[in-house]
């Protein structure tokens, strides 16, 4: 028994799901040009394809699981289950202008030509604020589609925002916000669904220890109280002593999203030796 996943071939999804797996402890060699391989530590078997074609393999049962943006499933709905959001490969669908176009509120795409390979996501956000626009369906190079007097504007995918800025567009409208999300297909055998709580129970340590740091500091003894309420760990801190009397340190938890402001407040509160560790897999 084994579960099929079919990940990115080559392209921006590929190298963050390969990291994924191998984080889950699942090796497997993908040599050039290879289409399948088999995983060394997981009863699992990687077919590596083009992203448009992943939710219909697994729609189609041919592949279990697969990885792939959630730009891709909304612009063409597939019959998979959405099973885990994985934090990379992310991006925005946006509707983009020339610089020099004069743009105050969605009334003034009326009458564009607009570009795009996601026809059916822009004309839902068009529709749904009632404008009328012509939609230009194209499958690449959609940046350039202004300058050559193709459209009026663009609807792209933008992660940095260095393409729009180097064909002088400008970003005017979040259309969607994507990222990579696992799939998987609605009829697995009570057999492949145990497999499949397996890995997700892996990827979602795996997604934990990344959303969190684990932290070492110093502080005077009659500091811990203070900073221990300011450490949101998993549970309370732990405390030892240090050799140096009335020091001790304390190790604790702490998530990425407010990193920052908890160390200020950590340090305005007498902690000292501040250290911040990355962690590999964070067991709930
Ligand atoms: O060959 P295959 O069909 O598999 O690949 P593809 O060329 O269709 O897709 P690919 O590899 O470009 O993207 C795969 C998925 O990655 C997309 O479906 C999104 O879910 C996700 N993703 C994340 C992105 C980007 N970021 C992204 N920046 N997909 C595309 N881009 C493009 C963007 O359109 C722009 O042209 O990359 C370019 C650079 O973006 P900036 O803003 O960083 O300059
Ligand atoms: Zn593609």
């Amino acid at each position: 028994m084994k579960l099929k996943i079919a990940i990115q071939k080559q392209g921006k999804l590929a190298e963050g799901s390969t990291a994924l797996l191998k984080k889950c402890g699942i090796g497997f060699s993908n040599g050039q040009g290879k289409l399948r391989a088999e995983a060394e530590d997981f009863p699992l078997e990687l077919f590596f394809l083009r992203d448009d074609d992943i939710p219909d393999y697994v729609a189609d049962g041919v592949a279990d699981l697969g990885i792939v943006g959630e730009n891709i499933l909304a612009e063409d709905p597939k019959p998979v289950d959405v099973v885990e959001k994985l934090g990379f490969g992310r991006c925005r669908l946006s509707i983009a202008v020339p610089k020099s176009f004069k743009y105050s509120d969605t009334a003034d795409l009326n009458g564009l030509r607009i570009a795009t390979s996601y026809p059916r996501i822009l004309s839902e956000f068009l529709a749904a604020r009632t404008v009328s626009a012509e939609i230009h369906e194209i499958s690449g190079s959609v940046e350039i589609a202004p300058s050559i007097g193709l459209a009026d504007a663009v609807c792209d995918l933008v992660s940095s925002g260095s393409t729009l800025f180097s064909n002088g567009l400008r970003e005017i409208e979040t259309v969607l916000r994507s990222e990579a999300v696992l799939i998987a297909r609605r009829d697995l055998s009570a057999e492949q669904n145990k497999l499949l709580e397996q890995f997700l129970f892996r990827i979602r340590s795996v997604l934990a220890a990344e959303r969190n740091k684990y932290i070492l500091l110093n502080a005077p003894e009659d500091k811990v109280a203070e900073i221990a309420s300011l450490l949101p760990g998993i549970k309370s801190p732990t405390v030892m002593p240090l050799a140096e009397p009335g020091w001790v340190s304390l190790h604790s938890v702490i998530s990425e999203h407010d990193f920052w402001e908890v160390v200020e407040n950590l340090k305005a509160a007498g902690a000292e030796g501040i250290l911040v560790l990355s962690i590999d897999q964070m067991i709930k």
